[in-house]
């Protein structure tokens, strides 16, 4: 493989079946050019944040080893989204399944549409939590690692639902 960059992808739905959409997408993640499914997450179930009134989340993060680009990643994140049936009927929706990106290496690029580093991801729990668990040092551009900031996000509800599988960890 070309050489590569560590990225990492938060998974999140609160409609239809989300275990079974974290499946879809490691499936497709791991088939996409150039890449590899590196680490994936145990399953959380989180309190919405930002929206009232809707269901909890199911939340997880995915780790990749990949020689795309980041639009290109992006674009294939898109890509999957639509074929996990995510509509976009209003802003902050309920979601079938949405793939942001988190991490692309340590890049910071702030251009229409692909943030990176996720401009919210240090502080929300649903997001550190899970990325703690499968790569605790991992760098967060201008805000430390992802262990670090774990005490930040403290009141944020979380649980830990599942492992997502016996090798989920590491594969
Ligand atoms: N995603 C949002 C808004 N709020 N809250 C939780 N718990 N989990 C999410 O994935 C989430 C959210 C927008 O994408
Ligand atoms: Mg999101
Ligand atoms: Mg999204």
């Amino acid at each position: 493989m070309p050489s590569t960059v560590r990225a990492f992808v938060a998974f999140g739905a609160n409609l239809g079946d989300p275990a079974a959409a974290f499946a879809l997408a490691l499936e497709r993640l791991a088939a996409l050019p150039d890449t590899r499914v590196v680490a994936q997450s145990s399953l959380y179930r989180t309190a919405p944040i930002g929206v009232d009134g809707q269901p909890d989340y199911i939340n997880a993060v995915i780790g990749l080893d990949t020689a795309l680009g980041a639009r290109s990643l992006l674009d294939a994140l898109l890509a999957i989204e639509r074929e996990g049936g995510r509509r976009r009927d209003f802003h902050m929706a309920p979601r079938t399944m949405d793939l942001d990106l988190l991490l692309f290496g340590e890049e910071v690029i702030d251009e229409p549409g692909l943030q990176v580093p996720h401009p919210r991801m240090h502080v929300r729990a649903f997001t550190l939590r899970p990325l703690a668990e499968i790569a605790p040092d991992t760098v967060i551009p201008g805000k430390g690692n992802a262990a670090s900031l774990l005490p930040t996000v403290a009141d944020q509800a979380i649980e830990r639902i599942a492992p997502a599988g016996p090798d989920a960890r590491r594969r």
